[in-house]
């Protein structure tokens, strides 16, 4: 098979970028030194995090000459999102690193005075004039970054490059940009489903549609609506590995001895979900592990099958803490992070631990301690690499003076017709309630750079009664990074609710799609009737 040199140099999932090049026929040769990129024909620069650090790691190894005298040899080049960002001029995220400078232009930050940061999810690259590498204006791409570089009409097309674009908000951005033997492209083309894998084929085989128009058909431009399929695994009373459902958290049948309710093999339930539509496909391991020698985490193997075959992000949750392996050896949350994004993972999501470094934050008045679970990720991979999933629960009050916490006036009375409530936060899956509201959880969180926040809830989970929008309508309030809503999903009417009622970034189901009622497909076909612009599967 064709090689392509990729450049080793990030903490990050590549783990999805390898498996999209052998998708496409190709593979992987790693750079380790600035001396290898010489021997590179076709050279991928992958980047996710910070502007700043990556372009400090490059400096600080020795790769910029050896990159720049590549591209300027003519060999093939590509810059997959801050690896897209590297060959400008600068980036406001962090003005003192100069960036490689080969297109004019600096980079700015999204406006989030009126819409989440940072931008995740699937957006256009609509070619402009020309086409390029297959880029296709029917077609949509999976972005995740804060920072973009602004389009303006003629600007880069005067310097010779084609460009597509995106729009997020009233922000119209550079998706993708190719000149020569130069492609780079914002979004992540193996996180693209089919129309990413069409891209990065057609730069490993080099056909870069040169000079041909580009269709003249009107795009929506814009962020699609964001349907997640949602898989609950655990170890059944049999030992196998098992995706499971509960109604408000209880994963036991009712009758049937009260086993635990097993619905199918996550590895082939993902890659259904995934064929359907499925923006994005989360496990959350509900199983603690304390008993599992960590190279056995069971997730581990299912997150490297799955991520063979499933082309959209996975996001992997549970036991994500500092902890202690089984023969006494201590490990990191970082550590343990690591293993899930080296297996394929694109984002680790953080549940009880995120509670207690909450708890820890507000004791100390409001201060960072720099070394939690979520800033240790966030710092080592970046903000979208770190979720925070929620498990709150209704508290039914009288007034609400009669609490310290964040209260909401509901239009479901509780079982003494109180009007009033607020929403504790839970850890161990629910098990124990904690004097901390969900206002105050996910400010904290956002604080110490959680990137998402996954709003379960509890009193809605598996009821198939629509999803809690008081609840949601409080958190986006609250915060102005993206919110998944999750819970109650029991029709796809309920997903165009939710998207149309609140101002929630994404939308997540589970037990209506394990139980086979609906397809992610049904969902997506019901909001694009309602006109709600969504991403429909590629094959
Ligand atoms: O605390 O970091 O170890 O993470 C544990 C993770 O496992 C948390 O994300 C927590 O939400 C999850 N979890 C723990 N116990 C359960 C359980 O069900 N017994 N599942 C559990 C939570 C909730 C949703 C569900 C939606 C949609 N699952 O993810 O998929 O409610 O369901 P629906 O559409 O069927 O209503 P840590």
């Amino acid at each position: 098979m064709p090689k392509v040199y990729l450049l080793d140099y990030v903490a990050g999932n590549v783990r999805s970028l390898v498996n999209a090049i052998e998708k496409v026929g190709y593979t992987v040769e790693w750079i380790k030194t600035p001396e290898d990129v010489e021997k590179a024909d076709k050279l991928i620069l992958p980047g996710v995090g910070h502007f700043g650090y990556c372009m400090t790691q490059f400096s600080a190894a020795g790769y910029l000459p050896a990159i720049r005298k590549h591209i300027e040899s003519g060999k093939p080049f590509m810059g997959i999102c801050v690896g897209l960002q590297a060959l400008f001029e600068g980036s406001s995220e962090n003005s003192a690193v100069p960036g490689l400078g080969i297109i004019k232009g600096h980079l700015n930050r999204f406006d989030d005075s009126s819409k989440s940061v940072p931008h995740i999810g699937w957006n256009s690259a609509n070619p402009r004039d020309k086409q390029a590498y297959d880029l296709r204006s029917s077609s949509k791409y999976y972005y995740v970054h804060s920072y973009k570089v602004p389009y303006r009409e003629g600007e880069f097309e005067g310097q010779g490059w084609t460009v597509a674009t995106a729009r997020y908000g009233d922000e119209e951005f550079v998706g993708a940009i190719a000149k020569g033997n130069i492609l780079a492209t914002q979004f992540h083309p193996e996180k693209s489903g089919v129309a990413g894998l069409r891209v990065l084929k057609a730069f490993l085989d080099g056909t870069e549609s040169k000079g041909v128009p580009a269709e003249t058909a009107a795009v929506k431009e814009g962020l699609t609506r964001r349907v997640i399929a949602c898989l609950d695994v655990r170890t059944n009373d049999q030992g196998d590995l098992v995706v499971t459902k509960g109604d408000q958290y209880d994963v036991r049948e009712k009758t049937d001895g009260g086993n635990v309710r097993n619905l199918g093999k996550p590895v082939e339930m993902a890659k259904k979900y995934y064929e359907q539509g499925a923006d994005e496909v989360t496990f959350l391991n509900i199983t603690s592990f304390r008993d599992c020698p960590l190279a056995d985490l069971p997730m581990l193997e299912i997150l490297r099958r799955t991520s063979e075959t499933v082309f959209v992000p996975l996001t992997i949750g549970g036991g994500i803490r500092d902890t202690t392996d089984t023969d006494g050896t201590k490990v990191s949350a970082l550590e343990i992070a690591t293993m899930y994004f080296k297996s394929g993972a694109d984002k680790v999501s953080i549940g009880s631990d995120a509670v207690t470094a909450a708890e820890e934050y507000y004791a100390n008045g409001k201060k960072l301690f720099g070394n939690t679970a979520i800033e240790q990720i966030s710092r080592a991979y970046g903000a979208q690499a770190v979720i925070v999933s929620v498990d709150p629960k209704r508290v039914y009050i009288s007034k609400p003076t009669e609490t310290k916490h964040n209260t909401i006036s509901t239009k479901y009375p509780g079982p003494n017709s109180e009007t009033s409530c607020w929403y504790a936060c839970t850890i161990k899956g629910g098990r124990e309630t904690r004097d901390m509201d969900v206002v105050e959880l996910v400010q904290a969180v956002e604080a110490m750079g959680a990137g998402e926040i996954l709003l379960n809830c509890i009193d809605k989970d598996g009821t198939n009664s629509g999803f809690d929008l008081e609840l949601i309508d409080q958190v986006k309030s609250a915060v102005k990074i993206p919110v998944v809503a999750s819970s109650g999903a029991g029709v796809p009417a309920h997903f165009e609710e939710v998207f149309s009622k609140t101002r929630t970034d994404a939308a997540l189901g589970a037990g209506m799609f394990h139980r086979g009622e609906y397809t992610v497909k049904n969902v997506k076909d019901f909001l694009a009737e309602k006109g709600l612009m969504v991403r429909q599967f590629e094959s």
